[in-house]
């Protein structure tokens, strides 16, 4: 549905500039964040594991009270929390911005802010402004900054029953409210790159005020589609998940690294690091070919640290891409219709790339229809590459398929 809302509308939008369009369409990869105070529970609420529903979500799926889960923010000191090292990661990624959840369906605020005092400086023994901390730090290591924002509240007085689905139209009061979080959101910390606006139920006329807002303070800030009614710069897919065929309008596909949950869920069966990587990198690369953007989640414990196996899938993430890197950003999507069961194709000037992250072809033959291209090279010894007529056709090694890292071919063309 988020799909089609965005598709129908397209071309209806648009108003950052061509430069900061051109920088987050060229960016491939980046990191999301999901931490609050569901992490301190880890997916645990009075000794029970907590499994209908995303862990983020624990307080509405529980249940927990209003009350038991202020509580909570009674206890929230993530010492472990450390912006630097985050956006070290990140970087060591292979990524090139973070998203953090300023504020998530059940209200409470990683900022600062004077619109209540259910918020991580003010609720809290520790006393942090989350979104300055990481907002500096992306920024010290070269990365750009990005928020995440629910249009639902639960703290907010009229959200009973507590629902992850917005089923009624935001009330006005709960509409200004948010302008006036959006509004400090904003102006306090530096240029945001990215409003990810989450399950808008908006009238269009409040969709249409929070887009203009967010260009009224920051020009060049994209804003997502589920701020709903055709208010965007960027479709975002359902969770998890991206379209069989290339689309032709700036998309992401946001991914969870376990798709039961975003925010941290202590009991979490997390299977072999080596599948992980593969199973991402994978995902990675069909995005990227279809000309999205791919945000990759973590979800840090409650006292702040990030939990190891992500840590290590993220590196090891990074490793592949400081490889191939150049078959990732700046690429535009596969130039043809047709999908390969050998893999996946990026292109950038007069290359391809030809990612070998599908089957092994029947005698290792890649056929690709070219009509109009010269193939002047194809790169490294692994392939071999000829030309015949419309044709080319690549020869590659069953061994080329059997690594634990997926390999990527170059070809470039005169045209
Ligand atoms: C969803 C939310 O309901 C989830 O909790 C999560 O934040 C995901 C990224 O978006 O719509």
């Amino acid at each position: 549905i988020i799909l089609l809302m965005c598709v129908i509308g397209l071309g209806a939008k648009g108003q950052v500039s061509q430069e900061a369009f051109r920088q987050w369409h060229g960016d491939k990869y980046s990191m999301f964040i999901h931490f609050g105070l569901y992490s301190q529970l880890g997916g645990v609420w009075q000794g029970k594991q907590v499994k209908n529903g995303y862990s983020e979500q624990i307080q509405a799926f529980a249940p927990i009270s209003k009350k038991d889960y202020e509580k909570i923010a009674g206890q929230f000191n993530p010492t472990q929390f450390n912006a630097d090292s985050i956006a070290v990661l990140a970087k060591k990624a292979g990524m090139h911005s973070i998203i953090l959840t300023s504020k998530h369906h059940d209200g409470f605020c990683l900022f600062k802010t004077a619109t209540t005092s259910f918020n991580s400086y003010d609720a809290t023994p520790c006393k942090r402004d989350f979104v300055k901390e990481m907002s500096e730090a992306a920024r010290r290591h070269g990365l750009r900054f990005g928020l995440y924002y629910s249009l639902i509240d639960w703290h907010y007085p009229y959200a009973s029953p507590m629902s992850p689905h917005n089923a009624d139209f935001i009330t006005e009061a709960h509409h200004a409210f948010s302008k006036a979080q959006l509004k400090e959101l904003l102006t306090n910390y530096g240029k945001i790159s990215e409003l990810w606006f989450d399950m808008g139920a908006n009238t269009p006329a409040q969709s249409k005020e929070l887009y203009e807002l967010v260009h009224h303070y920051q020009p060049d800030c994209m804003v997502s589609g589920r701020l709903g009614n055709d208010q965007y710069d960027f479709c975002v897919m359902a969770d998890n998940d991206y379209p069989d065929k290339t689309l032709h309008a700036p998309w992401q596909s946001a991914a969870s690294m376990f798709n039961e949950t975003w925010g941290y869920r202590a009991w979490q069966d997390r299977g072999s690091i080596e599948s992980k990587v593969r199973e991402k990198t994978r995902s990675l690369i069909n995005v990227v070919s279809r000309g999205g953007n791919y945000l990759l989640n973590i979800g840090p414990k409650g006292n702040g640290a990030v939990v190891d196996f992500e840590k290590e899938v993220l590196e090891q993430m990074g490793d592949w891409l400081s490889r191939y890197g150049y078959a990732v950003y700046q690429t535009e999507a596969s130039p043809f219709q047709e999908e390969f069961t050998w893999g996946e194709v990026t292109r950038k000037d007069n290359h391809l790339y030809l990612f070998l992250s599908g089957k092994y072809p029947a005698e290792g033959k890649i056929t690709l229809q070219m009509p109009g291209y010269l193939l002047q090279k194809g790169d490294g010894k692994m392939a071999t590459y000829l030309q015949y007529g419309d044709e080319v056709v690549l020869t590659v090694p069953a061994s080329a398929y059997k690594d634990k890292q997926i390999h990527v071919l170059t070809l470039s063309f005169d045209k």
